[in-house]
């Protein structure tokens, strides 16, 4: 396996930071106890559990106003690999990442994937791209792409799509996303009926060239890059349409991409219920799709998300395996400590979800103790789960101080030695 971070200074520096961390997994241990929870048993679902990264957020992200380029930084899709297994070998809950074309094209999809693997990553959903124009490109998407007006930009749509499942099943991908930016800016710009027609009789084409084994997952937004209106802008418009288009096709829901102060966890558990919840976009926001690293802003909410998440795979009705990927824009931080935090994060609020006692949160539920219900929950969230995500990533080969580990590493000093200087300009999120 190729590993870009010396494993004897992994293995220094939790030697160092051992001793504190056996006695603060201890103490742990024994007040689950106390609750009839075994700290083994979590720590193990813990070590079990993943979330795959987008290829993109190994790179700074910026604002709609500029980037700021980071020496060392990724210039393709390579070193964004060898940036990846940076946060895998440290955080070790990212193996899979989540590709995006025509940002990661390359010549020979089969090496990649071998690349790939051996870094011991896999790739995850591929991402396709109609928001943006490509040089040489026939037809603009300056006025939309599946739910375009003209028929030919529609299909050039169209077949950009058809054309990421067929690299993706070169990489060993199940599953495309579908994001378009299709929107309006202004009231009569489009009609806002016949843009969804348009936009679902692409998609179909698209449905319709998946494999037997492949996903389709819908992500909504209700804003940006259009401001008046967008054709997927809501839950309630995925779900519409991941209803007609088919089995296959699943409603995917990136944190950010909402009206602010939106019930999210309902969102989840409303779409768990419909058997279409494909997936998630993990972020934060404070006033928009800020993409701001997961839990940042508003951890409580990444933790009601994952409660409603272990209620669904309790009772999976028609199913449960959603896709989980993080998705943030880096704008002044190393991307590959957001990726190793935001990771540490959120597999934090999975293992909370999993300490609330759920008998007595469904018998407060039944019997309307409002109060024993709320803290019952609450209860879960304000325990310190640091000692079993720091236990289980030592025992998996990480880093227990990743931040640490990965600075006394130089590993960002050394690539801005060998690579090549990332150019200024505007930022995509
Ligand atoms: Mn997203």
């Amino acid at each position: 396996m190729n590993l870009p971070i010396s494993a004897d200074l992994i293995g220094q520096h939790n030697a160092a930071a051992l001793p504190a961390l056996e006695d603060d997994f201890a103490a742990l241990g024994r007040k689950l106890e106390r609750n009839g929870v075994d700290i083994e048993a979590v720590k193990e679902r813990a070590k079990g559990w993943s979330v795959a990264v987008p290829s993109w957020g190994a790179g700074r992200g910026g604002t709609r106003f500029a980037k700021f380029p980071l020496a060392g930084e990724p210039t393709n899709i390579h070193e964004k690999l060898e940036d990846c297994a940076v946060i895998h070998q440290l955080g070790t809950t990212t193996p899979r990442v989540s590709p995006h074309f025509p940002w990661d094209c390359v010549d020979d999809y089969a090496a990649l994937r071998e690349e790939a693997g051996s870094y011991g990553l896999h790739f995850d959903a591929v991402n396709s791209n109609t928001f943006q124009d490509q040089p040489g490109q026939e037809h603009t998407y300056a006025t939309g792409s599946l739910a375009s007006t003209v028929e030919a930009t529609r299909q050039q749509a169209v077949a950009h799509n058809i054309d990421c499942i067929e690299i993706g099943q070169q990489l060993g991908s199940s599953a495309i996303t579908v994001w378009v930016g299709d929107g309006t800016n202004f009231p009569g710009q489009q009609d806002l009926g016949r843009s969804m027609d348009r936009y679902l009789e692409g998609a179909a084409q698209i449905y319709a060239a998946l494999p037997d084994d492949w996903r389709m997952m819908l992500e909504h937004k209700m804003f940006e890059p259009a401001f008046y209106s967008s054709v997927i802008s809501d839950w309630g418009s995925s779900l519409m349409a991941a209803q007609e288009l088919g089995d296959k096709c699943k409603c995917l829901v990136d944190l950010g991409h909402h009206a602010p102060n939106v019930n999210i966890e309902q969102i989840v558990a409303r779409l768990h219920r419909a058997g279409k919840l494909g997936g998630f976009h993990f972020n934060d926001s404070k006033y928009g799709d800020d993409d701001l690293d997961s839990g940042s802003i508003n951890p409580h909410q990444l933790f009601l998300v994952f409660n409603e998440l272990v209620e669904a795979e309790l009772d999976p009705r028609g199913g449960f395996d959603p896709a989980y990927m993080i998705d943030q824009s880096h704008n002044v931080t190393d991307p590959i400590e957001s990726m190793i935090a935001s990771s540490e994060t959120i597999a934090g609020c999975y293992v909370r979800a999993q300490l609330v006692d759920r008998e007595a949160l469904h018998a407060a539920q039944e019997a309307n103790d409002v109060m024993l219900a709320f803290r019952t929950l609450r209860g879960a969230y304000e325990t310190d789960v640091a000692p079993i995500l720091a236990k289980a990533r030592a025992e998996a080969g990480g880093a227990i101080d990743w931040l640490g580990t990965y600075r006394a590493s130089q590993y960002r000093d050394r690539k801005a030695q060998e690579r090549k200087a990332v150019g200024l300009g505007a930022g995509i999120v």
